[in-house]
């Protein structure tokens, strides 16, 4: 099986410092969570940015400090949130991509968000889309219930998009596909042929669905965006220990951490 690619999605939109004292907000701060997690086996850095008062923002010129302190930290693919946080505007959240970052998310339906609606219009999501090709930006798409795969199929065969597609499964948001074995078996069962992907499981399932992608040949997600514990009742230390384990567990089945040059190799991306 290929080497594994650990995604350390380092602050999100809705965590706080009340929940973890030790999320990374400012630029300086984020880059020495990337940096962490990159000495810890991680390959990509899914960010979102902050105002100095902790709201979310999708502002360019912040993405632009929090990238500029990475690379001059260290080497890690580069993937901006063009998902921010509900309630944007789509233009809002398509600033970072201007930036031309190595990769950016994108959403791939609307769903509920816990007692939100995360909207996304699909006119929105080609634009999306549009502006990723046109930056050569690789596109991961975030999977967070089954008919957001049937849209991908869609997508590919009028030729709005291109295999191999790579896929993020966001599981266990209240109100979106549980966090359970069961719907990832099914989403890996409906993904177009050379299609890669990863997980990203919502707070306790974070380690177990981890653990099940290891085994099954998909890639995984971790860090506080998704969860903010290390066990139950325990909160983690920084991203970097999430990172840790699951570099730890995937060295123990035989998938080695991805270097980011690896990783790259392995998702068909440019060096930016
Ligand atoms: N904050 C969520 C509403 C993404 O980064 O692309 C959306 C999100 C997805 O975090
Ligand atoms: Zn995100």
């Amino acid at each position: 099986m290929d080497k594994l690619i650990i995604t350390a999605a380092l602050t999100g939109a809705e965590v706080t410092r009340q929940q973890q004292p030790a999320l990374p907000l400012s630029p300086q701060e984020i880059a020495l969570a990337a940096q962490e997690c990159v000495e810890a086996g991680a390959s990509i850095v899914h960010l979102h940015a902050r105002n100095p008062d902790g709201t979310p923002t999708q502002d360019r010129e912040v993405y632009r400090k929090i990238i500029s302190a990475i690379r001059s930290r260290c080497d890690v693919i580069i993937q901006v949130s063009t998902g921010g946080a509900v309630g944007m505007t789509p233009s809002e959240r398509l600033a970072p991509v201007t930036l031309a970052p190595e990769m950016a998310t994108l959403s791939m339906g609307t769903v509920n968000f816990g007692d939100d609606v995360f909207m996304n219009h699909p006119a929105d999501m080609q634009a999306f889309l549009r502006a990723m090709h046109e930056h050569g930006v690789k596109p991961e798409l975030e999977v967070f219930d089954t008919g957001m795969l049937t849209a991908a199929h869609r997508w590919l065969k009028n030729g709005l998009l291109q295999a191999p597609v790579h896929f993020d499964f966001v599981l266990g948001i209240p109100g979106a596909m549980a966090g359970t074995p069961e719907a990832l078996m099914y989403l890996r069962s409906q993904l177009p042929a050379g299609s890669s992907w990863t997980v990203a499981g919502i707070g306790a399932a974070q380690l177990p669905l981890g653990a099940m992608a290891i085994v099954l040949g998909g890639h995984v997600r971790v860090g506080f965006e998704d969860n903010v514990y290390y066990r139950r009742g325990e909160l983690a230390s920084s991203n970097a220990q999430l990172v840790a384990r699951m570099a730890r567990i995937g060295q123990e089945l035989g998938r080695a951490p991805a270097t980011p040059d690896e990783a790259r190799a392995m998702l068909g991306l440019r060096k930016a």
